[in-house]
């Protein structure tokens, strides 16, 4: 534990979970709560409601939850950071990264995860999903990747655990772990976890006994992650909202010094544009005067050979 952080209380970890929308962090913590309260596939906990689990159970909740219709699944399910409690560990729901609702509401999401950070003082590690059954980054992932290291400052991405879902072992893990490696942070931790059990309707494999025994397969697997990854934290020391009080004073002096940059630019290109009317309207006054001189010297030339017709017996024009 990190001395310097008072108020850490023993042995509670707080834990963060981010990602791209639909990545399954909500199902991911409806799995996890599960593993804490040693449940079976057919009995889990559903803090977070879920397309085929709709009805949440308030008791795993410290603060009320703001999910979407849980039946559409164009926009992010999760609009707010909820908190749940397990024995010794406290994880934090968030709103997926770039949501389908747009990137304004992208940079509220962002402001709200900042803001719990703040108000929990410290926390134990950020824990990132990623699809794991991707051979490349996308554009996407690209964008929540910047985003995070936009958000949290490198202590914090030192405690980074990254699960990648869809994916059941490494044997299936086709994601380009060295390319994260080198762009972003290397994670303390690597996991894979395929959370089919919560994302099938039970009603399709209830009383089908060859389902059942596929679905206890997979929720076994499924524990078995989960385990792995509520003993990761005892290893990490949290990090203090200082250090993110730090970093966002930082960044915000940098976004006012690329502000005052940006104004300056804007009037440098006023200037331009200015300069350019000018010289635009220099020429034309050029031209202009440069039309005249020829004309008049057309009007020179047109003279002197009437002078010239009329003028029989001079030899000179
Ligand atoms: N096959 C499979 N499906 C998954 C997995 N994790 C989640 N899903 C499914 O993916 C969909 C989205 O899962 P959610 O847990 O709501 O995703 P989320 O990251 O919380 O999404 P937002 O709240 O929108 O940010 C659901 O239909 C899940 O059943 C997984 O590991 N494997
Ligand atoms: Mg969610």
């Amino acid at each position: 534990m990190n001395a310097n952080i008072e108020h850490v209380i023993q042995g509670h970890h707080q834990v963060i979970v981010i990602g791209q929308t639909g990545m399954g962090k909500s199902t991911l913590i409806n799995t996890w709560l599960s593993h804490d309260q040693e449940r079976t596939y057919n009995n889990p906990v559903i803090a977070i409601p879920m397309e085929h689990y709709p009805t949440g159970d308030p008791n795993f909740r410290n603060r009320v939850s703001t999910e979407n219709d849980p039946n559409n699944q164009m926009s992010s399910q999760t609009n707010k950071c909820s908190i749940y409690t397990m024995k010794n560990i406290q994880v934090i729901d968030t709103p997926g990264f770039a949501d389908s609702n747009g990137s304004d509401k992208d940079k509220v999401n962002l402001k709200l995860i900042e803001k719990v950070i703040m108000d929990r003082g410290y926390i134990t590690a950020v824990v990132l999903l990623l699809d794991g059954t991707r051979n490349r980054m996308t554009p996407q992932d690209q964008y929540v990747i910047n985003s995070v290291r936009g958000l949290f400052p490198d202590k914090l991405l030192e405690n980074l655990v990254i699960v990648f879902t869809r994916c059941r072992s490494r044997l299936s893990l086709r994601y380009p772990l060295k390319d994260f490696c080198q762009n972003v942070a290397v994670p303390q931790k690597t996991l894979c976890l395929d959370n089919v059990v919560l994302g099938t309707n039970p009603n399709m494999w209830k009383g089908n006994l060859d389902l059942e025994r596929q679905l206890k397969k997979e929720w076994k697997a499924a524990m078995f992650s989960m385990a792995q990854l509520s003993g990761i934290f005892d290893a990490l020391a949290p990090v203090s909202n200082n250090v993110f009080k730090e970093y966002s004073e930082i960044r915000q002096r940098g976004m006012a010094k690329i502000d005052s940059i940006m104004t300056d630019i804007k009037n440098l290109s006023q200037l331009k544009r200015q300069l350019t009317a000018i010289i635009v309207d220099e020429e034309a006054a050029r031209l202009t005067v440069d039309e005249y001189n020829k004309k008049i010297t057309e009007t020179s030339v047109a003279k002197i050979r009437w002078i010239n017709d009329d003028s029989k017996g001079h030899s000179t024009v």
